[in-house]
Protein backbone atom coordinates (compact mmCIF):
# COMPACT_ATOMS: atom_id res chain seq x y z
CA UNK A 1 0.00 0.00 0.00
CA UNK A 2 1.38 3.38 -0.95
CA UNK A 3 3.11 1.95 -3.91
CA UNK A 4 2.77 2.33 -8.04
CA UNK A 5 1.06 6.23 -7.62
CA UNK A 6 2.67 6.77 -10.70
CA UNK A 7 0.19 5.01 -12.47
CA UNK A 8 -2.47 6.63 -10.61
CA UNK A 9 -3.96 10.82 -10.65
CA UNK A 10 -4.66 12.73 -7.74
CA UNK A 11 -8.63 11.98 -7.03
CA UNK A 12 -9.68 15.84 -6.30
CA UNK A 13 -12.35 14.73 -4.12
CA UNK A 14 -10.30 13.47 -1.45
CA UNK A 15 -6.83 14.63 -2.41
CA UNK A 16 -5.37 11.06 -2.36
CA UNK A 17 -3.80 9.30 -5.14
CA UNK A 18 -6.27 6.79 -7.15
CA UNK A 19 -4.17 4.02 -6.74
CA UNK A 20 -3.76 4.18 -2.79
CA UNK A 21 -8.01 4.39 -2.74
CA UNK A 22 -7.86 1.22 -5.43
CA UNK A 23 -5.33 -0.58 -2.73
CA UNK A 24 -7.97 0.16 -0.36
CA UNK A 25 -11.03 -0.96 -1.76
CA UNK A 26 -9.44 -3.89 -2.90
CA UNK A 27 -8.12 -4.92 0.73
CA UNK A 28 -11.71 -3.95 1.80
CA UNK A 29 -13.07 -7.01 -0.07
CA UNK A 30 -10.64 -9.10 0.96
CA UNK A 31 -11.28 -8.24 4.80
CA UNK A 32 -15.46 -8.08 3.77
CA UNK A 33 -14.56 -11.60 3.10
CA UNK A 34 -13.11 -12.53 6.02
CA UNK A 35 -15.60 -10.92 8.41
CA UNK A 36 -18.72 -12.41 6.15
CA UNK A 37 -17.95 -16.01 6.63
CA UNK A 38 -16.76 -15.31 9.14
CA UNK A 39 -13.25 -16.77 8.99
CA UNK A 40 -11.25 -18.20 12.08
CA UNK A 41 -7.65 -16.40 11.43
CA UNK A 42 -6.18 -13.98 9.22
CA UNK A 43 -2.89 -14.29 7.82
CA UNK A 44 -0.71 -11.62 6.36
CA UNK A 45 2.51 -12.63 4.52
CA UNK A 46 4.18 -9.33 4.79
CA UNK A 47 5.29 -6.43 2.63
CA UNK A 48 2.68 -4.05 4.06
CA UNK A 49 4.22 -0.64 2.64
CA UNK A 50 6.93 -0.07 -0.02
CA UNK A 51 9.67 0.93 3.03
CA UNK A 52 9.64 0.99 6.40
CA UNK A 53 8.67 4.47 7.35
CA UNK A 54 4.96 5.11 5.19
CA UNK A 55 3.64 8.24 5.29
CA UNK A 56 0.76 8.48 8.02
CA UNK A 57 -2.15 8.50 5.87
CA UNK A 58 -0.97 5.16 4.15
CA UNK A 59 -0.51 3.32 7.34
CA UNK A 60 -3.86 4.98 8.74
CA UNK A 61 -5.22 3.58 5.41
CA UNK A 62 -3.53 0.11 5.85
CA UNK A 63 -4.85 0.04 10.04
CA UNK A 64 -8.67 1.24 8.97
CA UNK A 65 -9.13 -1.88 7.42
CA UNK A 66 -6.94 -4.01 10.05
CA UNK A 67 -8.79 -2.64 12.39
CA UNK A 68 -12.47 -4.25 11.17
CA UNK A 69 -10.66 -7.37 12.00
CA UNK A 70 -9.95 -6.17 15.56
CA UNK A 71 -13.47 -5.29 16.15
CA UNK A 72 -15.14 -8.24 14.33
CA UNK A 73 -12.51 -10.62 17.02
CA UNK A 74 -10.59 -12.15 14.28
CA UNK A 75 -7.52 -12.81 15.21
CA UNK A 76 -4.69 -11.80 12.77
CA UNK A 77 -1.19 -12.38 12.31
CA UNK A 78 0.82 -9.58 10.61
CA UNK A 79 4.08 -10.73 9.23
CA UNK A 80 7.33 -8.65 8.40
CA UNK A 81 8.61 -8.75 4.90
CA UNK A 82 11.91 -7.38 3.66
CA UNK A 83 10.39 -3.87 2.78
CA UNK A 84 8.44 -3.56 6.17
CA UNK A 85 12.10 -3.77 7.85
CA UNK A 86 14.06 -1.06 8.71
CA UNK A 87 17.79 -1.30 7.26
CA UNK A 88 19.25 0.23 10.54
CA UNK A 89 19.01 -2.37 13.75
CA UNK A 90 16.27 -4.26 14.84
CA UNK A 91 12.94 -3.85 16.15
CA UNK A 92 12.15 -0.90 13.38
CA UNK A 93 9.67 -2.79 11.12
CA UNK A 94 6.60 -0.75 10.75
CA UNK A 95 4.02 -3.09 11.43
CA UNK A 96 5.28 -3.87 15.32
CA UNK A 97 3.20 -0.52 16.01
CA UNK A 98 0.46 -3.31 16.28
CA UNK A 99 2.15 -5.36 19.26
CA UNK A 100 3.61 -2.25 21.42
CA UNK A 101 -0.21 -0.73 21.39
CA UNK A 102 -1.65 -4.35 22.18
CA UNK A 103 -4.53 -4.52 19.29
CA UNK A 104 -6.00 -7.62 20.81
CA UNK A 105 -6.01 -10.66 18.89
CA UNK A 106 -3.41 -9.01 16.42
CA UNK A 107 0.13 -10.98 16.49
CA UNK A 108 3.33 -9.54 14.79
CA UNK A 109 5.49 -12.04 12.81
CA UNK A 110 9.27 -10.31 13.04
CA UNK A 111 11.11 -13.58 14.26
CA UNK A 112 11.58 -17.39 13.79
CA UNK A 113 8.60 -17.89 16.69
CA UNK A 114 5.40 -20.27 16.93
CA UNK A 115 2.33 -18.40 18.45
CA UNK A 116 -0.37 -20.87 19.49
CA UNK A 117 -3.24 -18.76 18.84
CA UNK A 118 -7.28 -19.31 20.31
CA UNK A 119 -9.84 -19.12 18.13
CA UNK A 120 -13.58 -19.74 17.85
CA UNK A 121 -12.93 -23.44 16.21
CA UNK A 122 -10.15 -24.63 18.14
CA UNK A 123 -6.44 -23.46 18.68
CA UNK A 124 -3.75 -23.80 16.21
CA UNK A 125 0.00 -22.87 16.13
CA UNK A 126 1.52 -20.24 13.35
CA UNK A 127 5.14 -20.53 13.16
CA UNK A 128 6.29 -16.78 12.02
CA UNK A 129 9.39 -17.23 9.65
CA UNK A 130 10.10 -13.31 8.53
CA UNK A 131 12.59 -11.88 5.56
CA UNK A 132 15.84 -13.06 6.76
CA UNK A 133 18.63 -11.18 6.26
CA UNK A 134 22.24 -12.52 6.21
CA UNK A 135 22.62 -10.62 9.95
CA UNK A 136 19.50 -12.39 11.40
CA UNK A 137 21.46 -15.85 11.34
CA UNK A 138 24.89 -14.74 10.69
CA UNK A 139 27.49 -12.59 12.55
CA UNK A 140 30.09 -10.91 10.49
CA UNK A 141 33.04 -13.67 11.41
CA UNK A 142 30.82 -16.36 9.92
CA UNK A 143 30.56 -15.04 6.63
CA UNK A 144 34.14 -13.35 6.54
CA UNK A 145 35.76 -14.79 3.45
CA UNK A 146 32.68 -16.74 1.95
CA UNK A 147 31.59 -17.06 -1.55
CA UNK A 148 27.79 -15.91 -1.89
CA UNK A 149 26.88 -19.92 -2.58
CA UNK A 150 28.61 -20.74 0.46
CA UNK A 151 27.08 -17.85 2.73
CA UNK A 152 23.73 -19.19 1.16
CA UNK A 153 24.55 -23.18 2.49
CA UNK A 154 25.68 -21.90 5.74
CA UNK A 155 22.23 -19.38 5.82
CA UNK A 156 20.37 -22.44 4.91
CA UNK A 157 21.81 -24.88 7.32
CA UNK A 158 21.16 -22.46 10.28
CA UNK A 159 17.53 -21.70 9.19
CA UNK A 160 17.24 -25.71 9.01
CA UNK A 161 18.14 -26.06 12.75
CA UNK A 162 16.15 -23.42 14.01
CA UNK A 163 12.90 -24.44 12.36
CA UNK A 164 13.72 -27.77 13.64
CA UNK A 165 13.79 -26.14 16.82
CA UNK A 166 10.58 -24.85 16.47
CA UNK A 167 9.29 -28.01 15.45
CA UNK A 168 10.22 -30.06 18.23
CA UNK A 169 8.15 -28.30 20.68
CA UNK A 170 4.88 -28.28 18.78
CA UNK A 171 1.72 -29.61 19.91
CA UNK A 172 0.92 -32.87 17.95
CA UNK A 173 -2.45 -32.59 18.39
CA UNK A 174 -3.66 -29.35 16.83
CA UNK A 175 -2.62 -28.00 13.25
CA UNK A 176 0.00 -26.13 12.61
CA UNK A 177 0.73 -23.71 9.99
CA UNK A 178 4.01 -22.11 8.68
CA UNK A 179 3.77 -18.47 7.55
CA UNK A 180 6.79 -17.21 5.78
CA UNK A 181 8.19 -14.44 4.09
CA UNK A 182 10.68 -15.62 1.55
CA UNK A 183 12.20 -16.54 -1.79
CA UNK A 184 11.85 -20.11 -2.67
CA UNK A 185 13.76 -21.52 -4.82
CA UNK A 186 10.87 -23.47 -7.33
CA UNK A 187 9.06 -20.01 -7.36
CA UNK A 188 7.98 -19.15 -10.62
CA UNK A 189 8.64 -14.88 -10.75
CA UNK A 190 9.24 -13.74 -14.55
CA UNK A 191 10.80 -10.09 -14.31
CA UNK A 192 11.05 -10.49 -10.26
CA UNK A 193 13.69 -12.87 -10.52
CA UNK A 194 15.70 -10.82 -11.63
CA UNK A 195 15.27 -8.07 -8.97
CA UNK A 196 15.61 -10.86 -6.13
CA UNK A 197 19.54 -11.60 -7.58
CA UNK A 198 21.62 -10.75 -5.10
CA UNK A 199 18.88 -9.67 -2.42
CA UNK A 200 18.54 -11.81 1.16
CA UNK A 201 19.05 -15.22 -0.16
CA UNK A 202 16.00 -18.19 -1.38
CA UNK A 203 14.94 -21.11 0.50
CA UNK A 204 15.14 -24.39 -0.48
CA UNK A 205 11.90 -26.41 -0.78
CA UNK A 206 13.02 -29.13 0.94
CA UNK A 207 13.36 -27.30 3.84
CA UNK A 208 9.53 -26.34 4.51
CA UNK A 209 7.83 -29.23 2.54
CA UNK A 210 7.33 -31.26 5.94
CA UNK A 211 4.31 -33.22 6.83
CA UNK A 212 4.04 -31.60 10.73
CA UNK A 213 2.74 -28.82 8.86
CA UNK A 214 -0.59 -28.47 7.63
CA UNK A 215 -0.33 -25.70 5.33
CA UNK A 216 2.41 -23.61 4.25
CA UNK A 217 1.47 -19.79 4.18
CA UNK A 218 3.93 -17.51 1.84
CA UNK A 219 4.22 -13.80 0.95
CA UNK A 220 6.93 -12.65 -1.12
CA UNK A 221 6.65 -13.14 -4.65
CA UNK A 222 3.37 -11.07 -6.36
CA UNK A 223 1.98 -13.59 -8.46
CA UNK A 224 0.03 -16.77 -7.15
CA UNK A 225 1.05 -19.62 -7.67
CA UNK A 226 0.91 -23.22 -5.78
CA UNK A 227 4.16 -24.88 -4.90
CA UNK A 228 3.28 -28.00 -3.73
CA UNK A 229 -0.21 -29.91 -2.59
CA UNK A 230 0.76 -31.95 -0.47
CA UNK A 231 1.12 -30.33 2.25
CA UNK A 232 -0.24 -27.31 0.42
CA UNK A 233 2.70 -24.45 -0.37
CA UNK A 234 1.00 -21.23 -1.35
CA UNK A 235 1.88 -17.86 -2.81
CA UNK A 236 -1.57 -16.17 -2.90
CA UNK A 237 0.54 -13.30 -4.45
CA UNK A 238 -0.14 -9.93 -4.05
CA UNK A 239 -3.82 -8.25 -3.79
CA UNK A 240 -2.98 -6.14 -6.29
CA UNK A 241 -1.15 -4.83 -9.52
CA UNK A 242 2.22 -2.96 -8.47
CA UNK A 243 3.62 -2.16 -11.86
CA UNK A 244 3.03 -3.55 -15.77
CA UNK A 245 4.82 -6.56 -14.76
CA UNK A 246 2.11 -8.44 -13.31
CA UNK A 247 -0.20 -6.65 -15.76
CA UNK A 248 -1.54 -10.28 -16.88
CA UNK A 249 -1.98 -11.92 -13.51
CA UNK A 250 -4.90 -12.79 -11.42
CA UNK A 251 -5.10 -11.08 -8.14
CA UNK A 252 -6.83 -12.46 -5.10
CA UNK A 253 -6.47 -14.37 -1.48
CA UNK A 254 -6.76 -17.91 -0.55
CA UNK A 255 -8.77 -19.18 1.53
CA UNK A 256 -7.99 -22.04 3.68
CA UNK A 257 -10.19 -24.85 5.19
CA UNK A 258 -7.56 -26.83 7.71
CA UNK A 259 -7.98 -29.54 10.15
CA UNK A 260 -5.43 -32.08 11.93
CA UNK A 261 -4.43 -33.78 9.41
CA UNK A 262 -5.73 -31.62 6.15
CA UNK A 263 -6.00 -28.88 4.45
CA UNK A 264 -8.04 -27.31 1.10
CA UNK A 265 -7.55 -24.41 -0.28
CA UNK A 266 -9.12 -22.07 -2.82
CA UNK A 267 -7.69 -18.79 -4.64
CA UNK A 268 -10.69 -16.44 -4.89
CA UNK A 269 -9.91 -13.76 -7.04
CA UNK A 270 -10.41 -10.14 -6.85
CA UNK A 271 -11.57 -7.67 -9.48
CA UNK A 272 -8.68 -5.02 -9.68
CA UNK A 273 -7.86 -2.34 -12.56
CA UNK A 274 -6.77 -3.63 -15.70
CA UNK A 275 -3.14 -2.73 -17.15
CA UNK A 276 -2.87 -2.62 -20.56
CA UNK A 277 -0.08 -2.54 -22.02
CA UNK A 278 -0.63 -1.49 -26.57
CA UNK A 279 2.16 -2.64 -28.30
CA UNK A 280 1.69 -1.31 -32.70
CA UNK A 281 4.38 -1.18 -35.23
CA UNK A 282 2.81 1.78 -37.16
CA UNK A 283 5.94 2.13 -38.86
CA UNK A 284 4.98 0.45 -42.61
CA UNK A 285 1.40 2.21 -42.55
CA UNK A 286 0.00 4.53 -44.62
CA UNK A 287 -1.60 6.38 -42.20
CA UNK A 288 0.26 5.93 -38.76
CA UNK A 289 -2.63 8.23 -36.91
CA UNK A 290 -5.45 6.13 -38.07
CA UNK A 291 -3.49 2.81 -37.42
CA UNK A 292 -2.48 4.14 -33.59
CA UNK A 293 -6.08 5.14 -32.95
CA UNK A 294 -7.48 1.62 -34.21
CA UNK A 295 -5.29 -0.19 -31.59
CA UNK A 296 -6.67 1.99 -28.73
CA UNK A 297 -10.25 0.34 -28.86
CA UNK A 298 -12.40 1.70 -25.93
CA UNK A 299 -13.75 -1.28 -23.96
CA UNK A 300 -9.74 -1.91 -23.92
CA UNK A 301 -8.55 1.43 -22.66
CA UNK A 302 -11.52 2.38 -20.31
CA UNK A 303 -10.15 2.86 -16.45
CA UNK A 304 -7.28 1.13 -17.40
CA UNK A 305 -3.70 2.03 -16.30
CA UNK A 306 -2.63 1.70 -19.81
CA UNK A 307 1.20 2.27 -22.02
CA UNK A 308 0.71 3.07 -25.84
CA UNK A 309 4.55 1.39 -27.26
CA UNK A 310 4.48 2.40 -30.99
CA UNK A 311 7.36 1.74 -33.25
CA UNK A 312 7.11 4.62 -36.53
CA UNK A 313 9.47 6.39 -39.03
CA UNK A 314 11.15 9.99 -38.23
CA UNK A 315 9.67 11.04 -41.82
CA UNK A 316 5.94 9.96 -40.13
CA UNK A 317 6.24 12.45 -37.58
CA UNK A 318 4.10 15.15 -39.10
CA UNK A 319 1.50 12.54 -39.53
CA UNK A 320 1.05 11.56 -35.90
CA UNK A 321 -1.10 14.05 -33.94
CA UNK A 322 -0.29 14.01 -30.23
CA UNK A 323 -2.78 15.75 -29.42
CA UNK A 324 -5.53 13.08 -31.17
CA UNK A 325 -3.56 10.13 -29.35
CA UNK A 326 -3.95 11.86 -25.87
CA UNK A 327 -8.32 12.78 -26.84
CA UNK A 328 -8.67 9.12 -27.76
CA UNK A 329 -6.57 8.14 -24.24
CA UNK A 330 -8.78 10.01 -22.12
CA UNK A 331 -10.66 7.56 -20.84
CA UNK A 332 -8.20 5.80 -19.60
CA UNK A 333 -7.12 5.73 -15.74
CA UNK A 334 -3.99 6.35 -16.38
CA UNK A 335 -1.66 6.59 -19.96
CA UNK A 336 1.89 6.85 -21.23
CA UNK A 337 3.02 7.08 -24.13
CA UNK A 338 6.44 5.65 -25.26
CA UNK A 339 6.90 6.08 -29.34
CA UNK A 340 9.98 4.70 -30.62
CA UNK A 341 11.92 5.08 -33.89
CA UNK A 342 12.22 1.70 -36.20
CA UNK A 343 15.74 2.89 -37.40
CA UNK A 344 17.21 3.04 -33.52
CA UNK A 345 15.61 -0.43 -33.07
CA UNK A 346 17.65 -2.02 -35.94
CA UNK A 347 20.51 -2.26 -33.42
CA UNK A 348 21.36 -5.92 -33.69
CA UNK A 349 19.76 -7.81 -30.65
CA UNK A 350 21.29 -11.04 -29.56
CA UNK A 351 18.27 -14.18 -30.27
CA UNK A 352 19.67 -15.63 -27.37
CA UNK A 353 18.98 -12.94 -25.25
CA UNK A 354 15.77 -11.90 -26.24
CA UNK A 355 13.85 -15.19 -26.45
CA UNK A 356 13.60 -16.44 -23.04
CA UNK A 357 13.16 -14.43 -19.75
CA UNK A 358 14.54 -17.17 -17.88
CA UNK A 359 17.78 -16.78 -18.17
CA UNK A 360 20.55 -15.90 -15.14
CA UNK A 361 21.86 -12.68 -15.19
CA UNK A 362 25.22 -14.08 -15.12
CA UNK A 363 24.63 -15.78 -18.12
CA UNK A 364 22.65 -12.80 -19.74
CA UNK A 365 26.14 -11.54 -19.26
CA UNK A 366 28.44 -13.34 -20.20
CA UNK A 367 26.05 -14.60 -23.65
CA UNK A 368 26.89 -10.58 -24.30
CA UNK A 369 30.57 -10.46 -23.51
CA UNK A 370 30.69 -13.75 -25.89
CA UNK A 371 28.88 -11.58 -28.80
CA UNK A 372 31.61 -8.91 -28.27
CA UNK A 373 35.20 -9.25 -29.91
CA UNK A 374 36.16 -5.52 -28.90
CA UNK A 375 35.51 -6.76 -24.85
CA UNK A 376 37.34 -9.46 -24.66
CA UNK A 377 40.52 -8.27 -22.91
CA UNK A 378 37.94 -6.86 -19.74
CA UNK A 379 35.51 -9.85 -19.97
CA UNK A 380 36.88 -11.49 -17.16
CA UNK A 381 37.10 -8.14 -15.08
CA UNK A 382 33.44 -7.48 -15.84
CA UNK A 383 32.37 -10.65 -14.82
CA UNK A 384 33.87 -10.42 -11.33
CA UNK A 385 32.35 -6.67 -11.06
CA UNK A 386 29.34 -8.11 -12.12
CA UNK A 387 29.19 -10.95 -9.57
CA UNK A 388 30.04 -8.68 -7.01
CA UNK A 389 27.84 -6.42 -7.84
CA UNK A 390 24.87 -9.08 -7.48
CA UNK A 391 25.99 -10.10 -4.22
CA UNK A 392 25.81 -6.90 -3.20
CA UNK A 393 29.23 -5.93 -2.03
CA UNK A 394 29.84 -2.29 -2.70
CA UNK A 395 32.88 -1.60 -5.05
CA UNK A 396 33.98 1.99 -5.03
CA UNK A 397 36.77 3.81 -6.93
CA UNK A 398 38.65 3.80 -4.21
CA UNK A 399 38.90 -0.22 -3.61
CA UNK A 400 41.34 0.05 -7.02
CA UNK A 401 44.64 0.17 -6.88
CA UNK A 402 45.59 3.75 -8.87
CA UNK A 403 46.74 1.71 -11.84
CA UNK A 404 43.82 -0.09 -12.10
CA UNK A 405 41.97 3.06 -12.19
CA UNK A 406 44.32 4.37 -14.89
CA UNK A 407 43.45 1.39 -16.49
CA UNK A 408 39.69 1.33 -16.64
CA UNK A 409 39.14 5.19 -17.71
CA UNK A 410 40.03 4.66 -21.14
CA UNK A 411 36.91 1.94 -22.06
CA UNK A 412 34.28 4.48 -20.39
CA UNK A 413 32.49 4.07 -24.17
CA UNK A 414 32.56 0.68 -23.62
CA UNK A 415 30.82 0.91 -19.84
CA UNK A 416 27.90 2.98 -21.33
CA UNK A 417 26.99 0.01 -23.81
CA UNK A 418 27.22 -2.41 -20.80
CA UNK A 419 24.68 -0.31 -19.15
CA UNK A 420 22.56 -0.52 -22.02
CA UNK A 421 22.55 -4.31 -21.88
MN1 LIG B 1 8.96 -9.21 0.01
Amino acid sequence: MGSGFVHGRVNPETGLNTRLEDFVQTLGRCIDRAISEPVDLVLFGGDAFPDATPPPYVQQAFASQFRRLADAHIPTVLLIGNHDQHSQGQGGASLCIYRTLGVPGFVVGDRLETHRITTQNGDIQVITLPWLTRSTLLTRPDAEGLSMGDVNQLLGDRLRVALEGEIRQLDPAIPTVLLAHAMLDTAMVGAERFLAVGKGFTIPMSLIARPCFEYVALGHVHRHQVLCEQPPIVYPGSIERVDFSEEKENKGYVLVQLEKGSARFEFCPVPVRSFRTIAVDVSKSDDPQLALLKSLPPDRIQDAVVRLVYQFRTDQLEQIDANGLQAALAIAHSYTIHPEVVSQLARPRLPELGASNTLDPMDALKTYLASRDDLQPIAIDIVEAAQGLLSAEVITWADLEPDETANLEPVESQQTQLRLL
